[in-house]
C-alpha cells in the first residue's frame, strides 16, 4: 500500500540508476551517505527511497504521535513467511495488538529470571563444543556457533522445543532455509522489474514451506499435551485469553508468531555476540576489563553457576556489547511513516503516509558520538556517558511501541555468554581475520574463527588493567 511520494525538496537525491546494491544494500547505503548526507533519497530502478541518519531527524521520528512504524519493501516480503507475526504485522492489523499484549508480560525484565536456567544449560552446550576444539586446536566458525547458540536458547526457553545445534555438523536445516528467506526478502527489493525471478520466487517458497512444517513440529509437539503451568511463549499463545475480549490467538496467528520469534530471536542476537567477540578479539586491553569483571564475579571456579543477578553485576560486559550494537546494530534499518502531513525536523516537507528509513549504523556513526565514531570503545557507554548523550542517539532496537520486545532477552542471554567465554578461554585471532559484514537482512561477520585456549588460575592473577603492572611481574 505504498504509494509513491516525491523527494521531498531540499534533500540531495542519487540516482543509482539500474546499477544495483549488490549484496551488501546496508553497507552500499552507509557508503553513500559517507559520501553525500546523512539525509538522502536513493533512487535505484525508479524506485526512491528516503533515508536518514541525522540525530535530530531521528529523535523527531520517534515522536509516535506524528510517526508510526513503516513496513517497507523488505518486510512487505518477510510478510510472505510472517503474515500477521508481531515484527511484521501493520500497526492497524487487529492480531498486532492482540498478540503484544498477551505476549508483553512474557518479555517484562522479571520474565529473565524464568528464562536464566535455560540460557545457562544452552551455554554450556556451546562451552563443550568450544572445549573440544580447544583441546583438539581446531578454530571454532563464531558467527555459526552463536547461532547455534541462540536458535536453541529461543527454541527451548520460548517454545520448549529442542533444535540440538551442536549436535549437528551442519546448523539446522531451520537455518539454513530461514537465511535463504530472509536473502530473498533483501534482494528481491532491489532486483530489477521486467527479469524473470520465477526460479528465485519458486525456491524461496520451497524454504518457506519447509519453516512452516518445522513451525507446525515445534506446535505439535504442544498441543495435546497439558498446558497449565506452561508460561513460556508457546503456553501463553495457546492458552492465555486477551484482556479485552477473554479469546486466545488463532491458529494460523500462533503459527506466524512462532515462526516470527524463531527468527528474530536467534538471528540478530547471534551478529550481536558474533561483532562483540570480534572487537574482543582485536582490542586485548578491553577483553583484559571483561575477563576481570567476570574474573571478580567466579574466581578461578572451573564451572561457575552464574546466577540470575551476576548478570546484572556484569556492567562493563555489557557496554562492551552496547558499543559492538552501536558499530553493527544487527538489524541496522526500520522505517516510519508519517501519520499526517508533517515538517521532518521542521525542514523536511513529508505527505501523510511517507516513508523514512533510519539507517541505525550511520545514526551511531553521527558527531553525537564524539569525533572518532569508528573507534570502538566501550566508555561510550558509561552510565555518565549515556546520561549525558541524547536519548535517541542510540536505537539498535528500533523505538516506540514497535520496538524490539526481545531486547532484555537479547541482552541476558548475550551478557552471560560473553562473560562465560571470556572468563573459560583466551581468544585467539589466529587468521588476523578481516572484517566482512554478510548481509542477509541482518548483520554478521563473515568467516570469523578464532581459536581458544583454556585460561588458567595464573592467566586469571595475571589479567591486569591495561597500564598496571601484573602481578608478581617486575616492571
Ligand atoms: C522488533 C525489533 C526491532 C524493530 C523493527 C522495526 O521497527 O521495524 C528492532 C530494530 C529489533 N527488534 C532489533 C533487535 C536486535 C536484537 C539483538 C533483537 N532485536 C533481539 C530480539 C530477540 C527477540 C525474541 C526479538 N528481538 C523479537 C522481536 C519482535 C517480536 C519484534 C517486533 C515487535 C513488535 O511488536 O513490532 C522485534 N524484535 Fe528484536
Amino acid at each position: 500500500p505504498t504509494a509513491p511520494h516525491p523527494a521531498p525538496s531540499g534533500v540531495p537525491v542519487v540516482d543509482l540508476g539500474t546499477t544495483g546494491v549488490g549484496r551488501t544494500p546496508i553497507q552500499h547505503t552507509m557508503g553513500l551517505m559517507r559520501t553525500h548526507d546523512p539525509v538522502l533519497v536513493r533512487r535505484l530502478h525508479g524506485r526512491e527511497t528516503l533515508f536518514v541518519a541525522d540525530a535530530d531527524l531521528v529523535a523527531d521520528l520517534a515522536d509516535e504521535d506524528r510517526f508510526a512504524k513503516h513496513i517497507g519493501p523488505a518486510l512487505e516480503n518477510v510478510r510472505a513467511f510472517t503474515a500477521d507475526g508481531l515484527f511484521t504485522a501493520y500497526n492497524d492489523e487487529p492480531n498486532w495488538a492482540k498478540a503484544h499484549d498477551i505476549l508483553m508480560p512474557a518479555f517484562a525484565l522479571g520474565s529473565m529470571r524464568t528464562y536464566h536456567p535455560v540460557m545457562l544449560r544452552v551455554a554450556r552446550r556451546l562451552i563443550d563444543s568450544w572445549d573440544r576444539a580447544a583441546h583438539a586446536g581446531r578454530p571454532v566458525d563464531v558467527a555459526d556457533d552463536m547461532t547455534r547458540m541462540t536458535l536453541d536458547t529461543i527454541g527451548l526457553a520460548g517454545f520448549g522445543y529442542d533444535f540440538g545445534s551442536f549436535g549437528r555438523e551442519r546448523p539446522h536445516p531451520f537455518v539454513e532455509s530461514m537465511v535463504r528467506c530472509l536473502e530473498w526478502s533483501m534482494t528481491r527489493v532491489a532486483a530489477p522489474a521486467g527479469r524473470d525471478h520465477a526460479a528465485a520466487d519458486a525456491a524461496f517458497r520451497r524454504d518457506a514451506d519447509f519453516l512452516a512444517g518445522v513451525v507446525d513440529d515445534v506446535v505439535a509437539a504442544r498441543t495435546g499435551t497439558d498446558q497449565s503451568g506452561a508460561e513460556d511463549l508457546l503456553g501463553l499463545m495457546l492458552s492465555a485469553p486477551h484482556p479485552a475480549d477473554g479469546t486466545t490467538l488463532d491458529p494460523a496467528n500462533i503459527r506466524n508468531q512462532v515462526i516470527t520469534f524463531l527468527i528474530a530471536g536467534h538471528e540478530t542476537t547471534s551478529g550481536a555476540m558474533s561483532f562483540a567477540l570480534y572487537y574482543l578479539a582485536k582490542h586485548p586491553a578491553v577483553l583484559r576489563l571483561v575477563q576481570r569483571e567476570a574474573d571478580a564475579l567466579w574466581g578461578d571456579a572451573a564451572d561457575p553457576e552464574p546466577t540470575y543477578e551476576d548478570v546484572g553485576r556484569l556492567t562493563y560486559t555489557r557496554q562492551v556489547l552496547n558499543e559492538a550494537l552501536r558499530l553493527w546494530p544487527t538489524a541496522a534499518a526500520f522505517s516510519r511513516h508519517a501519520r499526517e502531513a508533517t515538517l521532518l525536523g521542521g525542514r523536511i516537507p513529508l505527505a501523510a503516509g511517507q516513508p523514512v528509513t533510519v539507517l541505525t549504523p550511520m545514526l551511531h556513526r553521527q558527531p553525537v558520538w564524539g569525533d572518532n565514531p569508528e573507534l570502538f570503545d566501550p566508555e561510550r557507554f558509561t552510565a555518565e556517558a549515556e546520561e549525558a548523550r541524547p536519548v535517541h542517539a542510540f536505537k539498535p532496537f528500533g523505538t516506540g511501541e514497535r520496538a524490539c520486545i526481545g531486547r532484555q532477552f537479547a541482552l541476558h542471554e548475550a551478557t552471560m555468554l560473553l562473560a562465560l567465554l571470556v572468563h573459560r578461554y583466551r581468544l585467539h585471532d589466529h587468521a588476523g581475520y578481516r572484517l566482512d559484514v554478510k548481509e542477509t537482512l541482518t548483520l554478521k561477520p563473515e568467516g570469523f574463527t578464532l581459536t581458544l585456549t583454556p585460561r588458567t588460575p595464573a592467566d586469571r592473577a595475571h589479567a591486569p588493567l591495561p597500564g598496571a603492572p601484573a602481578r608478581g611481574e617486575s616492571t
